[in-house]
């Protein structure tokens, strides 16, 4: 059993069909899923999930665009789990985004980078257990 990390993709990602083409991406990079489930944020929950972002000036941005259509939320597990994840997913901004990374081949723009992924193992339990429950995550 490895660690685990924290995705959603983004409403943009959503919208574009880029579901299965996202999943295959990370089952094909060897991480197991643990949870999964598509939904839609409130502006409110929006809000709480970026909280850390919200003296920023793209927060508004932010949380309009993530409160915009439906996200799919998923626990991830795999050995180096957070840092793995990251390098899958590529640099915030597509264009700065290495070729073959998720954001590169799916992303819209920066605001719209079809997919989140936890910057550390901390926030990654934190942000997992924003969407399931414990036993969802067992
Ligand atoms: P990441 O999602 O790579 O962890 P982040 O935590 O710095 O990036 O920012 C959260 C999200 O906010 C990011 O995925 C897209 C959006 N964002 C970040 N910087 C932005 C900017 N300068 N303008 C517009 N949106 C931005
Ligand atoms: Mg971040």
């Amino acid at each position: 059993m490895g660690n685990r990390t924290f995705t959603m993709i983004k409403p943009d990602a959503v919208a574009n069909g880029h579901i299965g083409a996202i999943l295959e991406k990370i089952n094909g990079a060897g991480f197991r899923i643990v949870a999964l489930k598509m939904t839609r944020l409130s502006t409110e929950k929006a809000g709480e999930f970026y909280a850390v972002h919200k003296e920023r000036p793209f927060y508004g941005e932010l949380v309009e665009f993530m409160s915009s259509g439906h996200i799919v939320a998923a626990i991830l597990e795999k050995d180096n789990a957070v840092e793995d994840f990251r390098k899958l997913i590529g640099a915030t901004n597509p264009a700065n985004a290495d070729a073959g990374t998720i954001r590169k081949l799916f992303a819209e723009s920066l605001g719209r980078n079809a997919i989140h992924g936890s910057d550390s193992d901390e926030n990654a339990a934190i942000e997992g257990s924003f969407f399931f429950s414990g036993l969802e995550q067992f």
